[in-house]
């Protein structure tokens, strides 16, 4: 079957094939069942129809192997349907390890993305071909949605979390970029596009007109700014954990859980210290909600990114 005549947008990721599979298959299988029971009752009403002279001596009163077929093989054909999904499904976070990250800060009614290198953009995405590609995002107001029908990728983008999706493209071009969760007046103009480009060129792209500093830089900058350093660097008085190759960590808590140190993790400590306290450390961190923005906390997240640790370990 030629996947172009249109029933689907375009492909243009690793996964989207995967996916199309699965949908086209159940499809498949779901109208089958489906016509198969419309033919049933059809046939059934007009043979057996009041009135009519059809044979009614001899009815049967049990089909045990009838009625083990159509309970066995819908249980079979879904629980199959399942279990394929269910690996599509956890593929979506395994992120592969040299995944490059993307920051995604949405608002109404646009897209704000900025590179590792500092770069910014709006409401489009520069990427390169064959590459990993993580987007981290979060909003500054209401849910959104990340979605890109011709990579096979939606992901909702909710204020106060981050939200994790990837993707390597596999063509060049440009693709259309929507916000997919009503999100106001403006919310069917919240587009935008992803340009997928060779990697020289990107690398090319990326370093063109860039008069930013790199995130990390910045996220050292506002560490101390905020008086992060003051606490957590190793020579200061205060006692705090030292930050140093924190990202991917196994983290352990006062109260007995333990975690694995992602974005979310590290946003949460900042924004709301008292909920993850770590083990041997006292509560008296104070609250920076309010005061930082999300780019900026996303500055210093990636600050810590660059003093080491587990670089790939995807959030969520
Ligand atoms: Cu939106």
């Amino acid at each position: 079957m030629n996947p172009s005549f249109h029933l689907l947008p375009h492909s243009a990721t690793t996964a989207s094939g995967r996916y199309d599979a699965l949908f086209i298959t159940q499809t498949i299988v779901l109208l089958t069942v489906a016509l198969a029971i419309a033919i049933l009752i059809v046939v059934f009403s007009v043979r057996y129809r009041a009135g009519s002279k059809a044979d009614r001596s001899n009815a049967p009163t049990s089909a045990r192997a009838v009625e083990i077929a159509w309970t066995v093989t819908p249980l079979v054909l879904f629980i199959a349907t399942f279990i394929w999904a269910a690996y599509d499904f956890t593929q979506l976070y395994r992120v592969p390890p040299d995944a490059m990250p993307v920051f995604v800060v949405a608002k109404q009614w646009m897209w704000k993305l900025e590179h590792a290198n500092g770069k910014r953009e709006i409401d489009e995405l520069h990427v390169p071909v064959n590459r990993p590609v993580r987007l981290v995002m979060t909003s500054q107001d209401v849910i959104h949605s990340f979605y890109v029908p011709a990579f096979r990728i939606k992901q909702d983008v909710v204020p106060g979390r981050y939200t994790t999706i990837w993707f390597i493209a596999t063509e060049t071009g440009e693709f259309h970029l929507h916000c997919a969760e009503y999100c106001g007046t403006d919310h069917a103009a919240m587009g935008g596009r992803i340009i997928v480009m060779q990697p020289g060129e990107y690398t090319a792209w990326l370093a063109r007109g860039n008069t930013q500093p790199g995130m990390a830089a910045r996220g050292f900058e506002l560490y101390r700014r905020y008086g992060c350093s003051g606490c957590h660097e190793a020579q200061a008085s205060v006692h705090a954990p030292d930050l140093h190759g924190l990202l991917g960590r196994d983290v352990h808590l006062s109260d007995g859980r333990s975690l694995i140190a992602d974005e979310a993790y590290i946003r949460d400590s900042i924004l709301l210290p008292r909920k993850d306290v770590v083990a041997g450390y006292k509560p008296i961190m104070p609250s920076f909600a309010g005061q930082i923005s999300e780019e900026d906390l996303l500055a210093i997240i990636e600050y810590i990114r660059s003093t080491g640790g587990d670089h790939a370990r995807a959030s969520q």
